[in-house]
C-alpha cells in the first residue's frame, strides 16, 4: 500500500508530466535508448511511424501518456503502454533500463540514479556519488580479478606441465608394458620347461625301491581291506542263519546237531540268553582287556586315499633339508651340491639378459644341462617353484604397469575435459586441495574433486557429505557459471532422511577459502567460498541490475 502522499502524487504527477512532455519537444526523447534516438524524428508533415512500421501517428502523440502504437513504441518515456521499457540516462554513472510500469509512480528507482523516471524535482540526481562508489567497487573488483587471474594463469601452466608429464609417463609406461609382456612370456616358457622337467624327474623318483615298496604296501592293504569286507558280509549272513535257527528250533525234538549249533551260536554271543537254564558256566568269565584299535575302517580308508606323489615330494624335500643341514656342517664335502644347485639356479637369472635371437639356442642348452643335473639329483624341485614364483611376479608386475598406464591415460583424458578440470585444465591444480570451515559445532571439509566431510568438534564422529559428482549442470557447460558450483553427492545416509550432499558455491577471489556453511534442508549442506580459478582477466562485466544492460556514458 503506497503512502497517501505518494498515491496523491501519482495521480497528479502524470498529468503534470504529460503537459510538460507535450510542451517540450526535447522531452520527446525521454526514456529512449541512445541507440534508438535517431528513430524518434518527425516527418516534414509532422507525423511519426510506430517502430514496427504498422501505424503512422501524429508526432504530438509521442510520449503524450497515451498508448497509440500496438508495439508501445510511441510511449518510451511514460507508463502508458504495457510491456514497454524506460531508459534512464544516469549521466555520471551507467545508463539503465527499467520496466515502464515503474515510470512516474512517485518512487525513486535505485537503477535510475538521475531521477529521470519521475517528473523533475521529485527524485534527486545522485548519479555522481553512486557512479563514484560504483567505479571504486569495480576498480577493487578488477584489481582482485587481476591478481586472481595471475594466480589462475599459474594453474593453467600447471595443467600444461601436467599434460607433458602425463604424455611422457604414458609413453614410458607403454614401453614398460611391452617389456613386461615379454618378461611374462619368457617366464611362462621357463615355467613350462621347469614343470615338464619336474615331470621327468618325478617319473625317475617313482622308480625308487622305497616308492615302489610303498605302492606295493598300499596295494596289499587295499586287497586285504577288500577281503576283510567280504568276510564281514559272509559272517553277517551266517549270523542271520544261526539267529533264525535259534529263534525257530523246537527243543523238544532233542536234535543234538541243532542243539550244538545253537549253543555254539550262544557261545559266540555271550550277551545272548542261554539255551537251557541248567547250563552252567564252568569257568568265571575273564575280564576283557579294553584295547582301542586305531586302524578302524575309516582310518584305513584315509590311509589308502593318501596321494603318493605328494608324499614322494614331501619325502624329497625332507631329505634335501637333511642334506643341506649335513652339508652346512661339513664344509669339506667333496661334492658341493649347494654350490652346484645355486649355480644351476643362477642359470635362470641369466634369462633376462639373453638376447631374443639367441634365446632358442640358450633354451636348448639349458634344458639339456638342467635335465642331466636333475637326473643326477643335483637340481632340486625348488627350480619349478622358483620358475612359478618368477612367472607370478612377472604377471603381477605386468598388471601393475598396465594399471598405472590406464590411470595415467584416464588422468590425461580428464585434464582438458570441461566436465572435469575445464577446457584449459586450470582446475587440475586444485584436485585434492582440502578447504575447511569451522562452525563451532562442526568442521566442514571439502577436498576438491574428492570427498566432503562433516566432523564433529565435540567428539561426535564424522559424516561423509559425499563425493564430487558434477559442476553446476543447470548452467551451460564450460561457462563461468558452470564452474561456479560443485556438487558432492551420496554421502552418509541421514537418519530418516536422504544421503548427505553438499553444494559448493564459488566466486573469484585471490585465495582458495570457504566463507560460510549452512544446512538449508536436513542433511543438504551449502558452502560458499572463493578461488582464483574463477578469476578471468579478460571477462567483460556481467550485465548489472535485473532490468537489462547498462551503458557507460
Ligand atoms: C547429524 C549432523 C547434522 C544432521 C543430523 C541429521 O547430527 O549430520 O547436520 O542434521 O545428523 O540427523
Amino acid at each position: 500500500m503506497l503512502p497517501p502522499t505518494i498515491t496523491l502524487l501519482s495521480l497528479v504527477l502524470p498529468l503534470t508530466a504529460s503537459a510538460a512532455l507535450s510542451a517540450d519537444p526535447n522531452r520527446k526523447l525521454r526514456g529512449v535508448l541512445p541507440a534508438r534516438r535517431s528513430l524518434y524524428t518527425p516527418t516534414s508533415a509532422g507525423t511519426w511511424k510506430c517502430l514496427n512500421g504498422n501505424k503512422e501517428i501524429s508526432w504530438d502523440k509521442v510520449n503524450d501518456d497515451f498508448c497509440d502504437c500496438p508495439d508501445g513504441s510511441d510511449e518510451p518515456g511514460t507508463s502508458a503502454c504495457p510491456n514497454s521499457t524506460f531508459y534512464c540516462v544516469n549521466e555520471g554513472h551507467e545508463g539503465a533500463t527499467i520496466s515502464s510500469t515503474r515510470v512516474d509512480d512517485g518512487l525513486c528507482e535505485k537503477e535510475c540514479c538521475d531521477g529521470s523516471d519521475e517528473p523533475e524535482g521529485v527524485c534527486p540526481n545522485v548519479c555522481e556519488e553512486v557512479g563514484k562508489e560504483y567505479r571504486q567497487r569495480r576498480e577493487a573488483e578488477a584489481k582482485l580479478r587481476k591478481t586472481g587471474s595471475k594466480i589462475r594463469s599459474t594453474y593453467v601452466i600447471f595443467a600444461e606441465k601436467e599434460k607433458k608429464r602425463l604424455q611422457s609417463s604414458i609413453a614410458a609406461l607403454k614401453l614398460e608394458v611391452e617389456a613386461k609382456k615379454k618378461e611374462e612370456a619368457h617366464a611362462k616358457i621357463l615355467l613350462d620347461h621347469a614343470e615338464s622337467m619336474s615331470q621327468a624327474s618325478l617319473a625317475y623318483k617313482q622308480q625308487s625301491p622305497l616308492y615302489q615298496s610303498l605302492v606295493k604296501h598300499s596295494e596289499a592293504l587295499k586287497s586285504l581291506q577288500a577281503r576283510y569286507q567280504a568276510l564281514q558280509n559272509r559272517e553277517r549272513a551266517l549270523s542271520d542263519v544261526l539267529r533264525n535257527l535259534k529263534e525257530g528250533y523246537n527243543p523238544n525234538y532233542q536234535d543234538m546237531a541243532v542243539l550244538e549249533a545253537v549253543r555254539g551260536w550262544d557261545g559266540l554271543n555271550p550277551d545272548a540268553s542261554p539255551v537251557e537254564e541248567t547250563t552252567e558256566s564252568s569257568e568265571p568269565v575273564a575280564e576283557k582287556e579294553e584295547t582301542v584299535d586305531p586302524w578302524d575302517d575309516n582310518a584305513i580308508s584315509t590311509l589308502l586315499r593318501e596321494d603318493h606323489v605328494s608324499l614322494l615330494l614331501q619325502h624329497d624335500s625332507h631329505i634335501s633339508q637333511e642334506d643341506s643341514t649335513e652339508e652346512e656342517g661339513n664344509h669339506s664335502a667333496p661334492f658341493d651340491r649347494i654350490g652346484l644347485t645355486g649355480a644351476v639356479d643362477s642359470v635362470f637369472d641369466l634369462e633376462s639378459y639373453v638376447p631374443d635371437s639367441l634365446y632358442p639356442a640358450y633354451e636348448n642348452a639349458r634344458t639339456q644341462v638342467v635335465g642331466l643335473l636333475t637326473k643326477l639329483g643335483v637340481v632340486r624341485e625348488s627350480t619349478t617353484a622358483k620358475a612359478r614364483e618368477r612367472h607370478n611376479t612377472a604377471i603381477n608386475q605386468l598388471r601393475n604397469t598396465e594399471s598405472k598406464l590406464y590411470n595415467e591415460e584416464q588422468a590425461l583424458n580428464k585434464l582438458y575435459d570441461p566436465k572435469w578440470y575445464g577446457a584449459d585444465g586450470a582446475w587440475k591444480k586444485l584436485e585434492g586441495t582440502c578447504l575447511s570451515y569451522n562452525t563451532g559445532e562442526y568442521t566442514y571439509e571439502v577436498c576438491l574433486f574428492g570427498q566432503a566431510t562433516q566432523k564433529s568438534n565435540n567428539g561426535g564422529g564424522s559424516h561423509s557429505l559425499g563425493h564430487f559428482s558434477s559442476w553446476n549442470t543447470s548452467a551451460p557447460e564450460g561457462t563461468p557459471e558452470y564452474y561456479s558450483r560443485q556438487v558432492y553427492k551420496h554421502g552418509a545416509k541421514c537418519w530418516n532422511g536422504p544421503e548427505r550432499s553438499i553444494t559448493v558455491d564459488l566466486v573469484c577471489g585471490t585465495e582458495n577459502v570457504l566463507l560460510s556453511v549452512s544446512e538449508p534442508e536436513k542433511c543438504e549442506y551449502r558452502v560458499t567460498g572463493t578461488t582464483p580459478a574463477l578469476c578471468f582477466a579478460d571477462t567483460a562485466d556481467k550485465p548489472a541490475g535485473s532490468s537489462g544492460a547498462k551503458e557507460e556514458l
